[in-house]
């Protein structure tokens, strides 16, 4: 297993479209491990491949409280929404940031597991909303972009800057 480096905003690398599997063998399985061991080292409760510069629609995500239950998501489909919620997001590759985003409160996801099976599940609260965040990832979509332009280029600066200073 390895630790892998997280991409941060503004990257360009982060607006890439992932691509979907072809196929889940070895080399996504090696991706699924190392991707879980970063998220948990983070640590987050979500991560895209987008995110450690993989372009491949490959996320994991866990929102328990214990921290053991992975759900992993390869060429995730949000097949059905419904309705609004407003949630507090934060992200790795946004650093220290956190801001209200307003997404769908129901949603239905099809997607493979990490044996390549497809599987169907429904969520709400904040396992929709990691989805939601997630795959916006894998579209090449970054949770700043919802807010108003003032903030993002607010955001920019400020990361830039950091980024700056810590190299
Ligand atoms: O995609 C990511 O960057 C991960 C992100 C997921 C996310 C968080 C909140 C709302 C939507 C999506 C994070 O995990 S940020 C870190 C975080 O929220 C957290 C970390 C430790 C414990 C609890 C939460
Ligand atoms: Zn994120």
């Amino acid at each position: 297993m390895a630790l892998l480096p997280i991409i941060h905003y503004p990257d360009p690398r982060l607006h890439t479209k992932a691509k979907p599997v072809a196929k889940v063998d070895q080399r996504i399985q090696q991706l699924v491990e190392n991707m879980a061991e970063t998220m948990y080292a983070a640590p987050g409760i979500g991560l895209a491949a987008t995110q450690v510069d993989v372009h491949e629609r490959v996320i994991t995500i866990d929102v328990s409280e214990e921290k053991n239950t992975l759900l992993v998501l390869i060429n995730p489909e949000i097949t059905a929404r419904s309705g609004e919620q407003e949630c507090e997001e934060g992200c790795l590759s946004v650093p220290g940031i956190f801001d209200v985003v307003k997404r769908s409160a129901q949603i239905t996801v099809t997607a493979l597991n990490q044996r390549g099976e497809r599987f169907e599940f429904d969520a709400d609260g904040i396992l929709a909303v990691c989805v939601q965040h997630e795959v916006d990832h894998l579209d090449g979509r970054v949770f700043v972009e919802y807010l108003s332009l003032l903030k993002q280029n607010r955001i920019k600066t400020k990361l830039v800057k950091r980024a700056r200073v810590t190299a």
